[in-house]
């Protein structure tokens, strides 16, 4: 089993994070991990505090001579804008962020000690994990890749590209992490204009993973469906607010024959499928296709056009104003997306194929893929 923990404020000294699990003999370069640092901070809509970090990764622990000893690996990102201690109290809570409710619930009159954690700058911490969780996942030829497919009440067209090798070719580098560079002016004129207002803008990101062999998870238990276990993790990033698997919600205004994936054999191919509506999941299990998530994000709440809130010490209504934030922080989420798949992928990897060292796992690996090719 695969685990992590994170730890670190917004504007606290760093972001750290323990990833337990990891088997032995994997190569970690730590530009690896600077480079999927690099990704997160991009996107056009980003704010000031994006032009001031460069996120680089101290690898503390867990290594040797570049390789992974199966021992814990502890991550660190130092924060330049480490100015805690020297913020102001915070009293004013913003509607839809974690302000009032964290507040609340653990006593704090002063706001700030709820939103430096609650702050999606703690994705940092998981991106890092994430890459890790990647380059263990690379070694099988696992791949992923995010795209955003909506802005505001803009959709980008369905890129007509097979393979994530074109889709990449086409989305790293974009601006918007859109491969559909129509809709994607329109998305950069419709940032430029919520931000003109003061307002944000949130948006629908696909993520896709291939390589992924049949069986990954399993239809015995609840807490073992995989499809499950990635969408929980999904939902856990800031700002997520809904998460489809394949067809999604689609499902529910289609027949069954028009949604299931029908079966098919061939003695090149094996079990097939010609469609991929079930996004990669039958019984919380991986078919063996590409699989496909797409997840909603609200705007962001820190705006700078008021909205009605109430100061909670002098209990009197107030108007926000807010110096510094993201108009949209939607290809940001892509990256952080990946990472926390890679993380739920990894981890499904190492239980079904277990294993101490990298070479343990992959001999379990092509053992299983053998068998499955044998049924
Ligand atoms: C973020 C850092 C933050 C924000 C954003 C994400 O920096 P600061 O609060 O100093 O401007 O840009 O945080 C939020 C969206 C939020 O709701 O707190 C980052 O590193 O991703």
């Amino acid at each position: 089993m695969l685990r992590y923990l994170t730890s670190g404020e917004s504007h606290g000294r760093c972001l750290v994070a323990i990833l337990e699990g990891m088997p032995a003999g994997l190569a970690l370069d730590p530009e690896r991990i600077n480079q999927e640092l690099r990704r997160r901070q991009q996107g056009y809509g980003r704010g000031g505090r994006m032009l001031l970090e460069q996120d680089r990764v101290e690898i503390l622990s867990g290594v040797r001579r570049g390789k992974t000893m199966g021992s814990p690996i502890a991550l660190q990102i130092t924060n330049k804008d480490f100015s805690i201690d020297k913020l102001p109290v915070v009293t004013r809570p913003r509607p839809g962020h974690a302000d009032l409710t964290g507040a609340l619930k653990y006593d704090q009159e002063d706001v700030r000690t709820i939103l430096e954690r609650a702050s999606a700058r703690e994705t940092v911490a998981r991106v890092a994990v994430g890459a890790v969780c990647r380059l263990f996942l690379e070694a099988f030829d696992v791949d992923l890749l995010s795209h955003v497919v909506r802005l505001g009440g803009i959709d980008a067209k369905a890129p007509a590209i097979d393979g994530l090798a074109g889709l990449r070719k086409r989305v790293e580098g974009s601006p918007l992490r859109c491969a559909d560079a129509l809709a994607e002016k329109k998305m950069i004129k419709l940032i430029d204009a919520v931000k003109a207002a003061g307002d944000t803008v949130g948006g629908t990101i696909e993520l896709l993973a291939t390589g992924v062999p049949v069986g990954l998870g399993s239809h015995v238990h609840y807490d073992r469906k995989l499809d499950a276990r990635i969408a929980g993790a999904l939902m856990s990033i800031q700002a997520i607010k809904a998460v489809e698997v394949g067809d999604g919600v689609r499902v529910s205004m289609v027949r069954g024959s028009e949604l299931h994936d029908e079966i098919y054999y061939s003695a090149a191919k094996g079990f097939h499928r010609r469609t991929e509506r079930a996004g990669g999941f039958e019984g919380g299990m991986t078919t063996g296709g590409p699989l496909l998530f797409r997840l909603h994000m609200k705007p962001l709440s820190t705006l700078r056009r008021p909205l009605k809130s109430v100061d909670i010490k002098t209990k009197q209504p107030f108007v926000a104003t807010v110096e510094r934030s993201d108009v949209s922080a939607v290809p940001a989420a892509g990256v952080i997306a990946e990472a926390v798949v890679a993380f739920e992928l990894a981890n499904a990897w190492v239980e079904k194929f277990g294993g101490d060292s990298l070479g343990e796992v992959a001999r379990n690996w092509r053992g299983y893929v053998q068998q499955v090719k044998r049924f």
